[in-house]
Parts: C-alpha cells; structure tokens; sequence
C-alpha cells in the first residue's frame, strides 16, 4: 500500500487574473448574482465575476473561505437564503447532488423564502437529471426560474476562464446569464428547455473522460513494468493520431507522479456513479464504466480522493 501524502490546500489568488478575461469584451450585467459553495471551482468563478465588474454576494458552508471575497468587494451573507432575498440570480456549486439539494430544500435554504419572486436559480453543482429536475420543480413550484447551467471543464480550466458550458431550462435565464458566462467560459450551449438534457450530456462527456483515464494508466503501469521510459511512450504517442491534449496531460501527470487536483477523483468516481445509475434505470449495459468505477472507488480506498483522477494510475501500477 504506497504512502499518500494528501495534496497541499488550495488557495485561492484573488491578484491573478486569467490572462484570456483581457482579451474579452465583458458588459457586466446589472443585476446581482449570488453565489452558494466557494470551493476551488467556485472560488475561481467569483474572483473573476468580481474582476469583470459583477455585483456579488456570497455564501459557503465554511464561513472562513468567504473572507478574501469580502476583501474583494463582494457582500457575505450567513445563509442560502439571504442570499437569495439580496440576489437576482442565484448561482449554487457545490461538491455532489445531495449538497446541491440541502441547499434548496434545507434548513435555511433557498426554498424557505416561499416566493422567489421571479429571481433565477442557476445549478452548476455536477449533478443527475433526476436531481436536476427535482430541484427545478422546487423553484418552479415557488415561482422561481431555473436553468440548469453544467460546468465541464478542469480548475486549470477555470482559471483561465476557459470552461465549457452545458445549460438547460429557463432561456430567460440563460440570457440574463449572458456576461457571467463570457467570463468564466470559451463555449456555452443551450440545450432546450428540457430539464436534464444538459446533466446527462455533462456525465456522458465524463464518462469518456473516466474511461480513457482508466486505459491510460493501465497502458503506462505496463510500460513502466518493461522499463521503459513513460516520457518516451508519451513523446510517441503525440506523434500519432491518438493524441490529444488530455491524454498528454494527464499522461505527463501519471509520469511525473504529480496529481495535483485538477479534476479531483473522488468528483470523478461521482461521476462515473451517477452514470450507472442513469444507464441502470434505462437498462442500458456499460461493462467498461463499471469497470471503470470499480478503479476509481478502489483508488479512493488507497488515498487518493482529493487527488487528481489520473492518480489512478497509482493503482494500475501495484
Ligand atoms: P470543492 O473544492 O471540493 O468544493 C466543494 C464545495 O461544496 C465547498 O464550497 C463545500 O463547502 C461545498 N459543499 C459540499 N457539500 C456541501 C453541503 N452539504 N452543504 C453546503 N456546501 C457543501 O469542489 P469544486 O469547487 O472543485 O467543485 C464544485 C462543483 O463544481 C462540483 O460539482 C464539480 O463537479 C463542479 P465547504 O467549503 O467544504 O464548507
């Protein structure tokens, strides 16, 4: 069983700004945004809505992380739902469904306040479609709008305001959005007015992303059991049409043995969860993501859950 060191916290930098932000024209919307969950995504998010010119006010769980937002110009409130009575529009990320549901539905919740008064809720916490539709209902049901609004893309990713939108539900919504995301994203899609649509193609993409992280540790643990050098195999491989910027870079990572949580697993082997459970209730067959899944969940066992997922490659090399 190998030694783990877990990896060092994470602080946020609210000096450096992503170099792509300069190069874009950002009008910032009038309205006021609130955000629920500043882990390292969230975190990043808000730094450049505040450096774009966005009116903010926050919220997390852990009231420590709210201060250097506070420093930054951004107003700090102690619940969900005060954050909701002095927000327009209501942006939630946080680690998995059942946060993202505490948060609606819970004590002090965004539900508490009953009429919503047309404010907007916008779901950026990886979540199922089922969860996704139950918390739309929620809103709805207090006359609230909801966009479900995926965020695909690593905390490298994010920094650089180089996400990949995934949005689905209210298209007012999606608009009034408009400047947020310019800011934190190079691509944004609208994907209907049907709740879910935008989650399950957010787990489809990571599905691909788990399973060719799962092929390449196995094919590196294998070059490294012949001794041969993995830089090489990695040198060649962006010869070939295989190659692609994740492959390399995670490739990198598993060489060097750095796991720095970009992607950390354990959102990786939520992922991959709420995958099979999708396919479950569809009775659709997916023998390699459950394999898949299998690795992941064993090398959160081994210590690696706040790692990056390509410390899976730790695991294919016992
Ligand atoms: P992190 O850095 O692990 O942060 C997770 C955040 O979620 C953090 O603010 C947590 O608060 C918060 N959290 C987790 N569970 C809860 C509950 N039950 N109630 C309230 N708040 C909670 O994750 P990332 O920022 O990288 O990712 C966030 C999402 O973006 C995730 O779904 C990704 O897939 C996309 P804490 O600070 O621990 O008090």
């Amino acid at each position: 069983r190998p030694v783990v060191t877990r990896p060092e916290a994470q602080v946020i930098d609210m000096t450096s700004r992503s170099n792509t932000l300069a190069d874009r024209e950002i009008v910032p919307s009038e309205q006021t945004f609130g955000f629920l969950g500043l882990g390292m995504m969230g975190s990043t998010i808000v730094k450049d809505l505040i450096y774009t010119g966005h009116k903010v006010v926050v919220w997390n769980r852990t009231i420590d992380k709210c201060q250097p937002f506070a420093e930054a110009g951004a107003e700090v409130k102690d619940t969900p739902m005060d954050v909701v009575e002095a927000a327009d529009i209501i942006f939630c990320c946080v680690s998995d469904p059942k946060g993202a549901k505490d948060l609606v539905f819970g004590n002090c919740g965004v539900l508490q306040l009953k009429d919503l008064n047309n404010k907007a809720y916008v779901e950026m916490s990886t979540i199922d479609p089922d969860t996704s539709l139950d918390i739309g209902e929620g809103i709805k049901q207090c006359n609230g709008r909801y966009l479900e609004a995926q965020i695909h893309g690593s905390r490298q990713e994010a920094a650089d305001g180089m996400l990949i939108i995934l949005a689905g539900g209210d298209r007012s919504v999606f608009e009034e959005c408009h400047s947020c995301f310019k800011t934190i994203a190079k691509n944004t899609f609208f994907l209907g007015t049907d709740i879910g649509n935008a989650c399950k193609v957010n787990l489809i993409l990571q599905t691909i992303l788990g399973v060719s992280l799962v092929g390449l540790a196995e094919a590196l643990a294998l070059a490294d059991r012949f001794s041969i050098s993995l830089n090489d195999i990695i040198d060649i491989l962006d010869l070939t049409s295989m190659k692609s910027t994740m492959l390399l870079a995670k490739g990198k990572e598993m060489a060097k043995g750095d796991f720095n949580p970009q992607q950390p697993l354990s959102h990786m082997q939520r992922d991959l969860r709420l995958v099979l459970n999708m396919a479950e209730n569809l009775d659709q067959s997916m023998p390699v993501t459950s394999i898949t899944n299998e690795v992941f969940k064993h090398t959160k066992r081994l210590g690696y859950s706040e790692h990056d997922s390509s410390a899976v490659f730790v695991r294919s090399r016992f």
